[in-house]
């Protein structure tokens, strides 16, 4: 898929917020791209059950005529077994049918009620059956959940969710307090920027290793990083975009990587970044609160 179909792949809501920001920001992205995503979210907002505009979404198993199927597991922690899942279209079939985005046809991420626990894998698809699997433990029992974030062919692209009980003893974890620096692994990954309810925000990560600015960053998913924002509290997920061109296999990217999203609420945000390098996958998380709006003074929470 080429750039503007892939960004256009994006979808619903945000896609017009992004819109009005690359016309702001003097156009990068094709008129074409922009009338098509104008298109796609006028097309959105007649249809009853799809958000717009910075809703929240991946709250619900079923949306736009899909749906998440059960979310088959491991009942336990005891023993390893396979996560396996089908989307249900309108007639009840499984779809077999999915337009590419962010490098893949399927997201699945998985995360604890609590925000701990974060996932972020890539099933594989029978082309027979319709169904998901992939070989699946969990490291620790409590409610979980699954959301699984595709695009149908030649629909809009959409973000499901089930939650998945794991039982056993649950002790939660509190996300808090605010946290805008991540160490993983020796690679120490700053979070700037603000995330202001119901405006486009770019948020940049900065990836140091043993305090130097990390410049070999591998692409991931079609970019230099892939972000996800959860909602604490209900879990509600955003999409986030990263800016630029997609890299081709053999660039390399670092120290910084930005990333446009939009919080639909004021309120605290989980993040959870994965990044490679040296061919090997990283999460880095942050906790953050919305800034308050900016309006004549520059105050901010
Ligand atoms: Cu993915």
């Amino acid at each position: 898929m080429n750039a503007a179909g892939r960004l256009a792949a994006f979808g619903t809501g945000l896609a017009v917020a992004f819109a009005g920001a690359y016309a702001a920001a003097g156009a990068i992205v094709p008129e074409s791209a922009v009338t098509t995503w104008q298109q796609q979210a006028a097309a959105h907002a007649d249809m009853p059950g799809m958000d717009h505009d910075s809703g929240p979404t991946g709250l619900s198993l079923g949306q736009g005529g899909y749906t998440l199927g059960p979310v088959r597991t491991p009942p336990t922690t005891a023993a390893p077994g396979e996560l396996s899942f089908a989307i249900l279209g309108a007639d009840g079939t499984p779809l077999r049918d999915y337009d590419t985005t962010h490098d893949r046809d399927l997201h699945l991420i998985a995360v604890r009620s609590d925000g701990a626990q974060f996932r972020h894998a890539h099933p594989r698809l029978d082309r027979q059956t319709g169904v998901w699997s992939l070989p699946w433990r969990w490291d620790s029992a409590g409610t979980y959940r699954v959301f699984a974030d595709f695009q149908p062919a030649e629909a809009p692209a959409l973000t499901l969710s089930r939650t998945v009980q794991v039982a056993g003893d649950f002790n939660p974890i509190e996300a808090g307090p605010v946290r805008r620096t991540a160490e993983v692994d020796g690679f120490t990954v700053t979070l700037r920027g603000d995330l202001t309810p119901g405006a486009t925000e770019e948020l940049t990560v900065e990836f140091a290793r043993d305090g130097r600015p990390v410049t070999d960053l591998q692409p991931y998913l079609g970019a230099f990083g892939h972000l996800v924002a959860l909602r604490d509290g209900d879990l509600a997920f955003l999409h986030a975009h990263p800016d630029g061109a997609e890299p081709t296999a053999d660039h390399r990217g670092g120290p910084t990587v930005t990333f446009a999203t939009q919080a639909p609420t004021a309120g605290r945000y989980l993040l959870y970044l994965d990044f490679q390098v040296d061919d090997q996958v990283r999460t880095a998380t942050f906790v953050v609160d919305t800034a308050h709006r900016h309006v004549g003074e520059d105050e901010h929470s």
